[in-house]
């Protein structure tokens, strides 16, 4: 079979709670505090999943880690029962979800071996993030087993930041095609942390074995740090010859539109001008956290979150690029608002693996049935809220660790418990 694009989305954990571990991130610092609904949010999950199925694309899914993550405490000399209450919220947090951050992914027909390569995130800047890379990396090791297909590394070490394919974009005239990889990373951000650094971005590129004069480094604009957007993909995507991108998305836009015309001149850069779009409703809305994705009838299209429809300049933006028969073609909306009030959005919720998918462990990918399946132990065992004051509660720990266990039994995933 072919290489396709695959989305790989993180199921929503029966953690998921609004701790305001995120600085930075303007929409989890909002909601801290605010009581959480796991099962609705898991729900809306898979909802997105069946939709892109009903699109014609190809799906994949990766499992919650297990959380509390009781290994990560005892490195920490301590326990969840003793633990102060803030390192509790970072050792419960279910922010594996945001698979967009789970590994920086080079597909195949841009490696020197013609593998495809990922390296997962380290996530070292917010200690909440800092502890997932274990987890994840046992996951795509199990499904990405195939050495005759796939390359897994381990995450750059500290203290070099990296927060994987949200801060990646690939450029290329279709998926099964030799691409522009492009790695976008922070310096600074006004008062806010630029997460993604250089030399992880460069240790990457050299670990795929990706042609030097084919990748770019890129730097996010200062403005758009401080103005929110804490990782690339929440102004900017791209997929296949499309750059979507905010006017203010990169420091020095000029320079880097020349340079990517010049090593692709089929590209066909949209890009949304401040006059119309303010950064601040893009990230607000999330436009550009949007899945950018051509189904099978060829016809790019933009899987935005509701928050796009409900603002009044993202939207008629978007109503006049689709009348004048702009690049993108399609929109749809999808309710992810439980995500979204941690600031994730439909691009955080997944990651692109382009690949045959027949050279991917099953348990990893679905289809409409599996999700009914995997929908109904949601509805079973997720709990419905968890207020802010209650992550202390022992049996809330108790239904979400056995929550989480009645997943991975079923769906033949014992081998993750522990990670
Ligand atoms: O890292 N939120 C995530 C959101 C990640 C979005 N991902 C992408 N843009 N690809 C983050 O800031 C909030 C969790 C909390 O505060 O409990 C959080 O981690």
């Amino acid at each position: 079979m072919a290489l396709v694009e695959i989305n790989f989305d993180g199921l929503i954990g029966p953690s998921h709670n609004y701790a305001g571990l995120s600085p930075g991130n303007l929409a989890a610092t909002r909601s801290a505090g605010a009581v959480s609904e796991p099962r609705a949010a898991a729900l809306q999950g898979i909802d997105k999943m069946r939709a892109n199925l009903k699109l014609g694309l190809t799906q994949g899914i990766f499992m919650p880690l297990a959380r509390p993550d009781h290994r990560w405490l005892a490195s920490l000399s301590t326990d969840y029962a003793d633990a102060p209450m803030h390192l509790k919220a970072q050792a419960l947090s279910a922010s594996a979800m945001w698979a967009a951050n789970a590994a920086t992914v080079s597909p195949a027909p841009d490696t020197a071996d013609g593998r495809c390569h990922l390296t997962v995130a380290n996530l070292v800047t917010m200690p909440h993030r800092s502890h997932e890379w274990p987890g994840t990396l046992a996951q795509l090791r199990m499904a990405f087993a195939d050495p005759a297909a796939f390359v897994v590394h381990g995450p750059v070490p500290p203290p070099f930041g990296d927060e994987g394919a949200a801060n990646h974009m690939r450029l290329c005239p279709a998926h099964d095609a030799p691409g522009i990889e492009v790695f976008v990373y922070g310096v600074s951000g006004g008062p806010f942390p630029a997460r993604q650094h250089r030399d992880a971005s460069e240790a990457i590129a050299r670990a795929h074995g990706l042609n030097p004069d084919r990748t770019l480094f890129v730097q996010q604009s200062e403005a758009a740090i401080a103005a929110g957007a804490f990782h690339n993909d929440v102004v900017a995507v791209a997929n296949e010859r499309v750059l979507f991108a905010h006017e203010h998305a990169f420091a020095d836009r000029d320079a880097f539109f020349a340079e990517l015309s010049r090593l692709m001149p089929e590209v066909e850069i949209v890009e949304v001008p401040a006059a119309r779009v303010s950064l601040s409703d893009a990230i607000a809305s999330y436009l550009f956290n949007a899945q950018l994705v051509t189904p099978p009838d060829g016809q790019p299209t933009l899987i935005v979150p509701t928050e796009a429809r409900d603002n009044a300049a993202v939207w008629s933006w978007l109503e006049d690029h689709l009348a004048g028969n702009g690049a993108i073609r399609r929109v749809e909306v999808v309710d992810v608002r439980q995500s979204m009030a941690n600031g994730g959005g439909p691009a955080c919720l997944r990651l692109r693996v382009v690949a045959d998918p027949t050279t991917i462990d099953p348990r990893f990918m679905v289809d409409a049935a599996r999700l009914d399946r995997i929908a109904a132990i949601v509805e079973r065992h997720w709990p419905e809220r968890i207020a802010a004051d209650a992550i202390g509660d022992p049996a809330l720990i108790a239904q979400a660790e056995q929550a989480r266990r009645a997943l991975l039994e079923a769906e033949g995933l014992v081998g993750l418990i522990n990670t």
